[in-house]
């Protein structure tokens, strides 16, 4: 309770902020995407978690104003990168279950991609299996209405949960992020390798992008690019960064 009552103020007391992090083509090395996530400093608590905080606020219904409010802060940096001449990159943006099930959330994301300026290929979604997995007829439904407006998205966290291949045909989505628990240890492990290295190949046959998290090493990426994963993100290349932080680590890059 004290941390939903915490939370329910960091809004307006300006607690919260987006760090973004790079999505590296693995064919080029160019960035082609920045994943929003959220960062929340209290005063007294110090830096808490979106790990420990987002399921208070899916809890408390607090993720509506939340989530709206990151949504925005994502799109209007992706389009002041846009204006300001960074090579165009899509910007995702995580999807809690309780917004994904919000029966307004088509709509609130043309609002504020009409608002902000952004068109709406350059904003993904990021969904976890879960999300997905739940209530999978109102799930694709949803897909299909913000497929049809144009955004693109991705399945987050992919091989934690429970997707048969039948329900994966049927949703509108264009990528599988592949968990990092299962790249964390491709260099050694025999069965993490079997697992990405079958998780990629089914996804090509299924006409979906791959996409590895939690990449830190050399050995790792090597692994990847050799079962021909798309793209990577991790520390190898870069933590999540603070906006301008990131602009200067893209216009090095570039
Ligand atoms: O960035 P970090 O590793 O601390 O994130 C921890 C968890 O919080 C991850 O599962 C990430 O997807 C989630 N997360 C980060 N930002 C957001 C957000 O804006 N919305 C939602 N729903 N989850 C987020
Ligand atoms: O669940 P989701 O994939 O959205 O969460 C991404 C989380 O993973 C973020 O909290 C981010 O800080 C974290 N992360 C990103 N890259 C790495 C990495 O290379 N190693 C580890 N351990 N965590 C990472
Ligand atoms: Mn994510
Ligand atoms: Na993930």
């Amino acid at each position: 309770l004290q941390l939903v009552n915490a939370l329910s103020q960091a809004l307006e007391r300006e607690q919260l902020t987006v760090h973004y992090q790079p999505q590296i083509s693995v064919i080029n090395g160019r960035i082609v995407a920045a994943e929003a996530l959220l960062r929340w400093y209290h005063p007294e608590l110090g830096q808490v978690s979106p790990a420990e905080f987002i399921p208070a606020a899916e809890d408390s219904g607090l993720i509506i104003p939340i989530g709206e409010w990151v949504l925005r802060q994502a799109v209007r940096q992706a389009r002041k990168w846009m204006l300001d001449g960074l090579d165009p990159m899509i910007i995702a943006v995580n999807l809690s279950a309780v917004q994904f099930r919000h029966s307004d959330l088509p709509n609130l994301v043309t609002r504020i991609l009409d608002e902000e300026g952004l068109p709406a290929e350059y904003l993904e979604l990021e969904l976890t299996e879960g999300v997905a997995m739940h209530d999978t007829q109102n799930a694709v439904a949803v897909m299909n209405n913000l497929h049809a407006r144009g955004v693109r998205m991705s399945i987050d966290d992919f091989g934690t949960g429970y997707s048969s291949l039948s329900q994966l045909k049927k949703f509108r989505i264009y990528k599988l992020k592949i968990d990092q628990s299962f790249v964390r240890d491709i260099s050694t492990d025999p069965e993490d390798k079997a697992i990405v290295s079958a998780i990629i190949h089914m996804a090509k046959s299924l006409g979906l992008q791959t996409i590895a998290e939690g990449v830190e090493t050399a050995g790792q990426l090597a692994f990847l690019r050799e079962q021909g994963c798309d793209e990577v993100q991790g520390y190898y290349y870069s933590r999540p960064l603070p906006a301008q932080q990131f602009e200067e680590f893209a216009r090095a890059k570039a």
